[in-house]
């Protein structure tokens, strides 16, 4: 399957592609140079803005333009550094951008910007969003008009923290048969500010219906997103330390999903991190490598394929 860089002229990562007003927008990660080295807690993440861009045609064939700088840590008044992951959704013609940064003590929450337009420009509430905690948010509108965030990441992103959602004195990573840290899934307030219930565990279980323990290299590390295919909920996530994008289908929401099968294959760089979307009848696999930067881990480029199912609604794999 084709494959194409989306926006050559800088380096971005973890693409949420949406479509709104018939042209595709693409919120990602802004990566730069900051100096900082190397380590397992993602210290060499140092995003310092947000970005919206946005592809008006073909994205196979045109480059993503940038719509601007929309905000800053200097506009956030309880963030300290690392503007990670972030996504977008809209309710009665207002969009709402949903991001995950560090506070001031070092710990990672979700916070809300607001915007008339979905290029922005986008202004951030004052405080994250109560209860919020760990990374990678993912906004998902439901065909009822619903909206639910799934968010959470392992390691440098804090998710070992948390257990029925109160951050732990001691963390605890899963090994072995023990259950995997799943993903997490909120259901969101009306005026898409706060969570409107706990978050729930997202679990990713067998075909026997068992979940998937955490030493099998398909389960859930961070980076999920939520599509519908035929009626179906397709919850797909990166395996982060196995460098796989994989996916499990549910009936419902909050799952649980079954798992299915690996989307994407090893790029190159760490980290791998997606979205999926339709565009114009066609579905497409938008994502990251570090091909154009010579394997540096933090400077990640964005890309695009077209994606494929089968008559039973299996993702095919893109190699
Ligand atoms: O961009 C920083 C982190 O790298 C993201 O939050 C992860 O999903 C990984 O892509």
């Amino acid at each position: 399957m084709k494959a194409k860089y989306v926006f050559p002229s800088d380096y971005m990562a973890d693409p949420a592609a949406n479509v709104f007003d018939g042209k595709l927008y693409i919120y990602p990660s802004h990566d730069y140079d900051s100096g900082e080295c190397f380590d397992d807690d993602g210290g060499h993440f140092q995003m310092k803005d947000y970005h919206v861009l946005c592809i008006d045609g073909d994205p196979m064939e045109q480059d993503a333009k940038d719509c601007g700088k929309q905000f800053g840590i200097e506009d956030i008044p309880w963030v300290e550094k690392q503007l990670w992951d972030n996504d977008c959704v809209e309710k009665d013609g207002k969009y709402y951008l949903i991001y995950s940064a560090k506070d001031y003590t070092g710990v990672f929450h979700l916070g809300v910007a607001v915007a008339d337009k979905p290029e922005g420009p986008f202004v951030p509430e004052a405080d994250p969003i109560r209860g919020s905690y760990s990374i990678d948010p993912c906004v998902f509108k439901d065909d009822d008009g619903e909206i639910y965030v799934y968010f959470g990441g392992i390691w440098g992103g804090q998710l070992q923290w948390y257990k029925d959602n109160k951050m732990l004195k001691a963390e605890h990573l899963p090994e072995g048969k023990e259950d995997p840290l799943p993903s997490r899934v909120a259901r969101m307030t009306g005026d898409v500010k706060q969570f409107a219930e706990a978050p729930r565990a997202v679990v990713i279980v067998d075909e026997t219906g068992k979940p998937l323990p955490a030493d099998d290299p398909h389960r859930f590390f961070e980076a999920s997103w939520m599509h519908k295919y035929n009626g179906k909920y397709y919850f797909s996530y990166s395996t982060g330390d196995t460098h796989l994008l994989c996916y499990a289908v549910g009936d419902n929401p909050y799952g649980p999903f079954t798992y299915q099968g690996v989307i994407l294959e090893p790029v190159v760089g760490w980290t791998t991190h997606h979205s999926i979307v339709e565009y114009k009848g066609k579905w497409y696999l938008f994502h990251h490598d570090c091909v154009p930067s010579n394997d540096t881990t933090w400077l990640r480029s964005l890309k695009v394929a077209e994606l494929e199912y089968d008559a039973e609604g299996h993702i095919k794999t893109v190699k």
